[in-house]
């Protein structure tokens, strides 16, 4: 008798733990992306490759959006450019080259840019509340590799992010930060590309060019990627 009561008061227990678990086991597979938001690509910040509608107002609103969702349980990563000062992508290491030139190196095409978020500077850093992320990642180190992407650089080797992701038990993706026609758009296909299930926010992104901006939204879109106006809810 008593192992029966025993066994419908388990029963019950597993049943109340299932029942209020699964709402927030769901929302836990959901994991945010909030790419690049530092000094260099903005203007509230002096920065060297400032985008495009990057002031402080443009900060705060990412700010608070990125607060509400890990307020609501969602898990938060960010990449962050981490270049070593002698880096591919700068044109300061080609000779005769200038900032925006575009040039075929290593049978990759690669846009030189100002140097930028060179590793341990002041405008490297994320501007956000550090407190709000569970990791950052890195990218860009080797000195040979773009790395456009937080999944993995133009040689092809892997971040930690896929890993990272896995390890949580996220499937689905939001995905939003700076800029959208480069970092935005190379994580948001790879994190397509590797299955996930992502949203782009438009309205949290700026991009470099307004023309290459348009061009990655359709690209993305037609990779199937769901590309919303502002956050929902
Ligand atoms: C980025 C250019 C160079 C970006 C990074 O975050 O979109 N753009 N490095
Ligand atoms: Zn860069």
């Amino acid at each position: 008798m008593e192992d029966v009561i025993l066994i419908v008061a388990l029963l019950f227990f597993a049943m109340h733990v299932l029942t209020f678990a699964e709402p927030t086991e769901t929302k836990r597979r959901i994991g945010v992306i909030v790419v690049d938001i530092q000094g260099d690509f903005t203007a509230a910040k002096n920065g060297s490759l400032a985008v495009e509608g990057t002031d402080q107002s443009f900060i705060d609103k990412v700010e608070n959006a990125t607060s509400s969702l890990m307020r609501k349980g969602y898990l938060i990563f960010a990449t962050q450019d981490w270049h070593p000062s002698d880096h591919i992508s700068f044109y300061t290491n080609h000779s005769g080259k200038k900032a925006f030139e575009v040039i075929q190196i290593g049978g990759r095409t690669q846009v030189l840019w100002p140097p930028h978020c060179i590793q341990n500077t002041e405008n490297a850093k994320v501007l956000l509340d550090n407190r709000l992320f569970q990791a950052f990642v890195k990218k860009g180190k080797d000195k040979r590799f773009d790395s456009y992407s937080g999944f993995k650089d133009d040689g092809g080797a892997n971040t930690e992010m896929d890993q990272l992701l896995k390890r949580h038990g996220i499937r689905e993706l939001i995905i939003y930060g700076i800029a959208t026609d480069y970092c935005v758009k190379a994580t948001a296909i790879d994190a397509a590309a590797a299955g996930y299930k992502v949203t782009l926010i438009e309205g949290l992104c700026k991009g470099v060019d307004p023309e290459t901006t348009v061009g990655a939204l359709q690209q993305m879109k037609d990779l199937r990627i769901k590309v919303e106006k502002e956050l929902r809810g």
